[in-house]
């Protein structure tokens, strides 16, 4: 058995990591080009303002796109681009950028699905409390609408936030993403709750303003458990634990999702949160709450969690083997997390489930030959994605698969460090070299995943 029939097949990439032209065309600041800015914030000083030159080698990358046969691709639209204050005046260059980007991938057959905000945060918003700011909700459905209004006439797919848990909780809790903030507990939770009323008003936004019938959902980021057996007991345990919240963990699924897809914060993090929740006005969790198509999971990675019996749900990491498999970010290599998390997030939200990112950072260059052969990724896309097939041989609806990156870009704080991509970036040239993976993934894509190494 093969995927089902219209499965995606694609890559992704945010507007930040690879557009580059920072500071051109009225595009205004955005929290990172700030915190770029900032000795030591960014490994080796690197900084986005050219990236992979994408704006203006946005038609080269769409050739690319074609040559390895995607469907779709998996992009974001940078908010200080297109309004440079955040809200109010209207940068037409910006819209004309995308507009023009879109109509390339139409053009070649490239289905674009649309994130709203992938981190790159207007400063000017910033500057007035940003998500702190009981007026951030309203402002990003500001920018939601000059989106839309300008971009559904052709796009249909949309993203509103990715991993709103690493803005916020890297960004502004352990201060290591942009804007780089510490700040305490009250503040954290209410900056959740902000964005998760922003990614409520931006979906009723959406469906007001589409011209053509769309589809939308979200994609977060969490804690993502495997069981350490697939015993009865373990698998139930592990789901146990994906959705409970945890007073020193900020990434519980279940609090950032729950309001989203059942309108309520959990009964467990309501009680081990209470002291740094403020009062929740009435009306707020059926903003949040909006009808959505898909469950976007961005995976990459899974910790294997061992029980013991006397508690329900106490429970220790299982550690890693001496000389683990891990890839060059030193993340582990655990294919499982694309069978287990996405069956538990279908069992749990009953939603189709889209994988909006997964792939490996790899030691890539370019080889005596001209090549880049990187046989790690194909491998581990190999076992990322036959774990995903299992699942969806067990019965989770898997519409898609989109692979991160297209191309190397800018890793955030680990700035050029590391390479992502299915297509090798020489910043000092920006000439694009298509990796062996890229061509494998082809043939993936050509046989709907059927394929073998
Ligand atoms: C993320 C981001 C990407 C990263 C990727 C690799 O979701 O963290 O969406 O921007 O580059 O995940 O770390």
């Amino acid at each position: 058995m093969t995927f089902q029939k219209g499965f995606i097949w694609g890559a992704a990439t945010a507007a930040y990591q690879i557009e580059g032209a920072a500071f051109e065309d009225g595009k205004g600041p955005s929290v990172w080009d700030m915190c770029c800015r900032r000795p030591g914030f960014v490994k080796d000083g690197d900084t986005g303002d050219i990236a992979c030159d994408h704006y203006h080698r946005y038609k080269e990358d769409v050739a690319i796109m074609k040559e390895i046969g995607l469907q779709a691709y998996r992009m974001s639209v940078s908010w200080p681009r297109v309004l440079p204050d955040g809200t109010g005046r209207v940068n037409e260059k910006g819209l004309d950028f995308y507009d023009k980007l879109i109509d390339e991938l139409l053009n070649n057959g490239i289905i674009p699905y649309i994130t709203l905000f992938h981190w790159d945060y207007p400063y000017e918003l910033y500057k007035k409390g940003g998500w702190l700011n009981p007026e951030s909700p309203e402002w990003f459905a500001e920018y939601a609408r000059i989106v839309v209004e300008r971009l559904s006439d052709r796009v249909k797919h949309w993203i509103t936030l990715n991993e709103p848990q690493c803005f916020i909780i890297l960004g502004h809790y352990d201060g290591i993403h942009a804007p780089g903030l510490k700040l305490d507990k009250y503040d954290i939770f209410q900056a959740i709750h902000n964005t998760l009323l922003a990614h409520g008003r931006a979906v009723e936004t959406i469906r007001q303003y589409s011209k053509l019938p769309c589809e939308v959902g979200i994609a977060p980021v969490g804690n993502t458990y495997i069981p350490e057996t697939s015993s009865e007991k373990d698998i139930k345990k592990t789901r146990d634990v994906m959705f409970a919240c945890f007073e020193d963990n900020l990434w519980s699924n279940s609090w950032w999702m729950d309001p989203v897809y059942f309108g309520k914060y959990p009964e467990d993090g309501l009680a081990k949160y209470e002291r740094w929740l403020s009062q929740i006005k009435q009306d707020d969790m059926k903003i949040i709450h909006q009808p959505l198509d898909f469950f976007g999971c961005n995976i990459y990675q899974g910790v294997r969690v061992r029980f013991s019996d006397e508690k329900p749900l106490k429970f220790e990491y299982v550690k890693n083997k001496p000389g683990y498999d891990q890839t060059a970010i030193k993340w582990p290599v655990t294919p499982e997390a694309l069978y287990w998390c996405p069956r538990f997030f279908y069992e749990r939200y009953g939603k189709p489930v889209l994988i909006t990112e997964n792939g490996l950072s790899n030691t890539d260059w370019v080889s005596v030959d001209g090549k880049v052969h990187d046989p790690q990724r194909i491998d581990f896309l190999y076992r990322y994605i036959k774990e995903l097939k299992r699942a969806a041989q067990d019965g989770v609806e898997a519409k898609g698969y989109f692979t991160w990156s297209l191309m190397d870009n800018f890793e955030w704080a680990q700035g050029y460090n590391e390479r992502f991509g299915l297509v090798h970036i020489d910043y000092t040239t920006q000439k694009r070299t298509i990796k062996d993976s890229a061509y494998w993934y082809k043939t993936v894509i050509e046989s709907n995943g059927d394929v073998i190494i």
